[in-house]
């Protein structure tokens, strides 16, 4: 066997002083890759991470029976907001087979049918929005951000969060955002500075009260409303129980999934609607073939009525979100564990729980894509050529039972706007935007807007 690739390191610091902060973190990592190849070692203070972004390794890390999802120091961090919620459960937490199994139902395909008319309602919001702005200037990933916000708030505890209806970010969104900025500024500092930053520790708590606090708020209107649905996420859980324990969820678990639904369920989708945006800006040829397929079903009615069915017909559209999602998948890292030590790609050897790190945007770059993987081809997603390739060279979405559970939502609510924007709008790049990228967990791009135009028929 031999060591795992890595740079030189210093003592104590390890590589800390080489990996930019924040916003070029991401794309540092995936520079490494490049140059020390599929697997390298990276040591920040005194945490070792492995980090993977080839194809052979990441089809190896996805046997689940020697390796298992790994809450990474990150992770650890947001549990202090979101507890034993399914994403940031360890895999041996109880709660986390409890959950998983009493939520599924509420993400199958079939329940996408039930939640379409509330998607759409909130997608329309968007277009009466974009509609006034007559021209003007708008903020994308700001406004997905508010679309998809409130879509899970509607969809998923039937409570209206109306940030389209606000000038500013919702205050659950602003104490979020805080709260992961907190928390991922002190996974990049040096250890025992925190008493240095009382303050910013400070409005964390409060942050995190904040969020609890409306939380609650939901969780109790419903009880008092005697409504007991069982059609979306809350009423799943507050009224129906385990089939292995026969029990229903506890309060204090209920309220951490609620905040991770509220995080998970927007962030991700958000980026993803908003690098799709900026893809079909930037290939007209790509956005006048996904302006034809929705014409085709659509025609040129003022406003169209797509039917639940529908969205399983922009075939195109999704073709263009999975290229958007696989040249910037919008959560770009997940972590596994060995369950015992091992050796990996036939001769690194690697530690029970230690933190093996899949790198999505270099995986999603691998020579098994073809020559160009740079380019933006939503042909690569044709059926054809998706049946051709190797199953784990897409992980958007991770892997395994720890895999994404809102999958099915976010592609039915994405395919659905991004099919009506496209019917709607010409999009108009009057900045000549350059792609940058904002990191917090999760990526968008940074300060990206549009100007839109009604379309005629014909154009
Ligand atoms: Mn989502 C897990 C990506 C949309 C709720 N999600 C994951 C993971 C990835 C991911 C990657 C695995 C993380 C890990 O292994 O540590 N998620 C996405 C992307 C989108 C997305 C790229 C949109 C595009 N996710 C959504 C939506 C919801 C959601 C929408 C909810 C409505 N995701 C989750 C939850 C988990 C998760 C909950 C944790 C699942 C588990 O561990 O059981």
């Amino acid at each position: 066997t031999t060591e795992i690739p890595e740079r030189p390191a210093l003592p104590f610091l390890g590589h800390a002083l080489s990996v930019p902060k924040g916003a070029d973190g991401l794309l540092h990592l995936m520079r490494e890759a490049k140059e020390l190849g599929p697997v390298y070692r990276l040591r920040v203070f005194g945490t070792s991470y492995v980090l993977v972004g080839g194809l052979d390794l990441v089809a190896e890390l996805a046997d689940e029976s020697r390796f298992r999802k790994n809450v990474h120091p990150d992770l650890v961090e947001i549990r202090r907001i979101a507890g034993d919620g399914l994403f940031t459960a360890f895999p041996d937490e109880p709660n986390w087979r409890k959950a998983h199994d009493v939520l599924m139902p509420a993400f199958s395909l079939g329940a996408m049918r039930g939640y379409h008319a509330t998607m759409l309602d909130a997608a329309r919001s968007l277009t009466d929005k974009w509609d006034r702005a007559d021209g003007a200037p708008v903020d994308v990933p700001g406004d997905m951000t508010r679309l998809t916000f409130d879509t899970i708030g509607l969809c998923g505890f039937g409570h209206d969060f109306a940030s389209l209806r606000r000038e500013t970010a919702h205050p659950f969104v602003a104490a979020m955002s805080r709260a992961l900025a907190f928390t991922q500024a002190k996974g990049e500092s040096v250890p025992g500075t925190e008493r240095f930053r009382r303050k910013r520790a400070a409005e964390f708590r409060a942050d995190a009260a904040l969020m609890a606090g409306l939380v609650d708020e939901v969780i109790r209107k419903r009880r008092a409303s005697g409504d007991t649905r069982t059609d979306d996420l809350l009423g799943r859980m507050l009224h129906t129980r385990d089939a292995v324990t026969g029990e229903p969820l506890d309060d204090l678990n209920i309220r951490h999934q609620v905040i991770t639904f509220l995080i998970a369920g927007h962030e991700t989708t958000s980026g993803a609607l908003s690098f799709a945006l900026y893809h079909l800006t930037k290939h007209p040829e790509v956005l006048a073939r996904a302006q034809r397929e929705v014409d085709t079903l659509w025609g040129d009615t003022d406003t169209p009525e797509p039917a639940y069915g529908d969205i399983g017909k922009l075939t195109y559209l999704r073709q263009v979100l999975d290229e958007s999602l696989r040249l910037w998948p919008t959560a770009p890292a997940f972590a596994v564990e060995p369950r015992e030590d091992t050796v990996i790609g036939g001769r690194y050897p690697v530690r029970r729980g230690e933190t093996l790190m899949v790198l999505t945007p270099a995986l999603h770059r691998d020579s098994a894509w073809g020559d160009n993987v740079e380019l933006f081809d939503p042909d690569r997603f044709t059926p054809e050529r998706t049946a051709a390739r190797p199953v784990h060279l897409f992980k958007p979405f991770g892997s395994g039972e720890r895999a994404c559970i809102g999958r099915q939502f976010a592609l039915h609510e994405a395919t659905l706007l991004l099919g009506l924007l496209v019917h709607r709008y010409r999009l108009i790049d009057h900045t000549d935007y350059r792609l940058r990228i904002h990191q917090s967990l999760t990526i968008k791009p940074e300060a990206f807007a549009l100007r839109l135009a009604r379309r005629t028929s014909g154009e």
